[in-house]
C-alpha cells in the first residue's frame, strides 16, 4: 500500500491518532504510521501498442460472432456527432473509465468500487464479453454503466466503413444478448478515430467518450510492483487540476494486478479532493444500507443515492417508506443505534470525521469527531454489547475499533481476513456483542470474537460480485447474510449456503 501522497493534507490531530493506534497495535502488524518498502527499480516500458493477446481473451477467429442487428438506434438517445472526454455532471465530477474488459482483474475491481460505494464506466471487448459473460452480467446487475469498445480492438482508421460498422454492430449484439440493453457509448480502440468512426457511432446513438487522464496502467504488462502501482496512481492524480475528469484505466484478459492495488488510492484522492463519482450517464452509485429504520426489532433495507436516503420497514418489495437529504454525495455511509433507543440512524465519514445523526430525517448530525484515516475501510457495531453502536475501521486487514463516538484511540487492533476482503460486521451468535466477518469471493468467513483466530466454517452465498449486507431479519436477535445484487436484493435467515429465505426488490 503506499501512503506518502494521501497523508501530506491531514491535520495534527489525526497524526496523533493514527500514532496512538500505531502504539496499540503489535508490532508485527505494521501500523500505518511505518515507512513505504523500498521502491523497487522501475521495469522497462514495453513498446505500444501492446499485442493483440494481451488484449483479446481469444482469438477472434474462433469466436461465433453474433447476428448483428438493429437495437441500439432506437435503444439508446440521440447522440451528438464528436468525441467527448469530460466528466459530465455539475460541480467537480470524476468518471472512472476500465477498458478491455472483461478481464482476470474485473471481479476485484467490482468489489473495490462496490465497497467504496462508488460509479464507474466499463468500455468492454465484444470478444472478450462472449469468454466472460458471467462477469458482463454482473457489472450490469451491479449498476455499471457499459460501453463498447470494438468487437475485436482494431485501429479503427485502417478499416473501411463497413468494416469499422461490424466492429460495433457485433458489441452491440452481443452486449443484448448478456444483458438485454445495447451499449449507448463508445471508446475507439487505441482513442484511435477519423470522420467514418464518429459518423457510425452517431448513426447509432452511441456517445464516443475518449479521456482526459491516462494512467498508462497497462504498461505494467501483468506487474504488480509497488512501483507501478505508485505510478499509477500519481498518473492519476492529475485529473486533480480537472474540474470533470474521466480517467482511462483497464481491467484486460490476463490481468490489471497494479490497477487493482492502485484502484483504492485513487479513489480516496478524488473523494478527499470534493469529487462526486459518476458514470458517463452522470448517474452516482447506489449503496446500499441495512437498519431497524423504526425500531420494531427487524432489520430492513435502504438505499443511499448521492446523498438521499431511501429506506424501508419490511422485506419486501415495495417503495421506500422514508425519504431525506443528509450528508454529501461524496461521503461514505454508515448506520448504527448511537443513542441505544432501538433504532438504527445514519452517518456520514467525510475524510477521517464521522456525523452521526440519531434521527432518520434530515437535520444537522451530532458533534463530529475524528477516528481512523479517509483510506480506511468503516464498520460499525456494538462490540462492548452495551447497546449502543460504535465505530471502527479496518486498516489492510488489521481493525481498529473504538468504543465510544468520540475521537482517541481504539481498542488493541487485530487482524482478520485479508487486505482485499470484503467487510461485514454482526451478532452472528445472538450474544449482544458486534463481532467481525469477511467475505471472499462468495464466502463467508464469520467469527464470533473481535480478536485474531480463525473464523467459523466458511460458507458460499451469492456471487462474487454481490454486495454483501447483514442484518436481523427475521428479529431474533441473530445477525445473519444476504446480498444486494442491484435492485434484486436475497436474504437468508441463517448462516449458512443455500436459498435465499427471502427475495424482494428495492430500487428507488
Ligand atoms: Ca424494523
Ligand atoms: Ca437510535
Ligand atoms: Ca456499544
Ligand atoms: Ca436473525
Ligand atoms: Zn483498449
Amino acid at each position: 500500500m503506499v501512503n506518502g501522497q494521501r497523508r501530506s493534507g491531514r491535520s495534527l490531530v489525526t497524526a496523533l491518532l493514527v500514532a496512538a493506534m500505531a502504539l496499540t497495535a503489535p508490532v508485527a502488524q505494521a501500523g500505518p504510521a511505518t515507512s513505504p518498502a523500498p521502491q523497487e527499480p522501475s521495469p522497462p516500458l514495453p513498446e505500444g501498442p501492446w499485442p493483440p493477446s494481451e488484449v483479446l481473451a481469444a482469438d477472434p477467429a474462433t469466436v461465433a460472432a453474433p447476428r448483428v442487428g438493429t437495437q441500439a438506434a432506437t435503444a439508446c438517445p440521440a447522440a451528438g456527432y464528436g468525441v467527448n472526454n469530460s466528466a459530465p455532471g455539475s460541480g467537480k465530477t470524476v468518471a472512472l473509465t476500465f477498458d478491455d474488459g472483461p478481464g482476470a482483474s474485473t471481479d476485484a475491481i467490482l468489489q473495490i468500487l462496490d465497497s467504496a460505494g462508488v460509479a464507474a464506466t466499463f468500455f468492454n471487448i465484444g470478444v472478450n464479453e462472449t469468454v466472460r459473460p458471467s462477469t458482463v452480467r454482473a457489472e450490469a446487475a451491479r449498476g455499471y454503466l457499459l460501453g463498447s469498445h470494438s468487437w475485436s480492438h482494431p485501429d479503427l482508421t485502417t478499416l473501411s466503413s463497413s468494416a469499422q460498422a461490424l466492429e460495433m454492430d457485433r458489441t452491440t449484439a452481443e452486449q443484448v444478448s448478456l444483458v438485454g440493453s445495447p451499449p449507448c457509448f463508445f471508446r475507439p480502440p487505441y482513442g484511435s478515430y477519423n470522420s467514418t468512426t464518429l459518423a457510425l457511432a452517431q448513426a447509432r446513438n452511441m456517445k464516443v467518450f475518449n479521456w482526459s487522464v491516462d494512467t498508462e496502467d497497462w504498461k505494467a504488462a501483468g506487474s504488480g510492483s509497488s512501483s507501478w502501482v505508485n505510478r499509477i496512481i500519481s498518473l492519476a492524480q492529475a485529473g486533480g487540476s480537472q474540474s470533470h475528469p474521466v480517467v482511462l484505466m483497464h481491467n484486460q484478459p490476463g490481468g490489471n494486478p497494479a490497477t487493482v492495488s492502485a484502484l483504492p488510492s485513487i479513489i480516496s484522492y478524488y473523494r478527499d479532493h470534493g469529487y462526486q463519482f459518476v458514470d458517463l450517464n452522470g448517474q452516482v452509485a447506489d449503496r446500499p444500507v441495512t437498519g431497524d429504520w423504526d425500531g420494531n426489532g427487524t432489520v430492513t433495507p435502504g438505499v443511499v443515492r448521492g446523498n438521499t436516503w431511501y429506506l424501508r420497514n419490511s422485506n419486501t418489495s415495495g417503495p421506500p417508506d422514508m425519504a431525506f437529504q443528509y450528508g454529501g454525495p461524496t461521503d461514505r455511509v454508515v448506520t448504527g443505534d448511537w443513542d441505544g433507543n432501538g433504532t438504527t440512524t445514519p452517518g456520514v465519514v467525510r475524510g477521517n470525521t464521522w456525523y452521526l445523526r440519531n434521527s432518520n430525517s434530515s437535520g444537522p448530525g451530532l458533534a463530529s469527531f475524528t477516528y481512523g484515516g479517509s483510506t480506511d475501510r468503516v464498520v460499525t457495531g456494538d462490540w462492548d454489547g452495551n447497546g449502543t453502536t460504535t465505530v471502527g475501521v479496518v486498516r489492510g486487514n488489521i481493525w481498529y475499533l473504538r468504543n465510544s463516538n468520540s475521537s482517541g484511540p481504539g481498542l488493541a487492533g487485530f487482524g482478520y481476513g485479508g487486505p482485499s476482503d470484503r467487510v461485514v460486521t454482526g451478532d452472528w451468535d445472538g450474544s449482544g456483542t458486534t463481532t467481525v466477518g469477511v467475505v471472499r469471493g462468495s464466502n463467508w468467513y464469520l467469527r464470533n470474537s473481535n480478536s485474531s483466530g480463525p473464523g467459523m466454517a466458511g460458507f458460499g452465498y451469492g456471487g462474487p460480485s454481490d454486495r454483501p449486507i447483514t442484518g436481523d431479519w427475521d428479529g431474533n436477535g441473530t445477525t445473519t447474510i444476504g446480498v444486494d445484487r442491484g435492485a434484486n436484493w436475497y436474504l437468508r435467515s441463517t448462516n449458512t449456503s443455500g436459498i435465499a429465505t427471502t427475495s424482494f426488490t428495492f430500487a428507488p
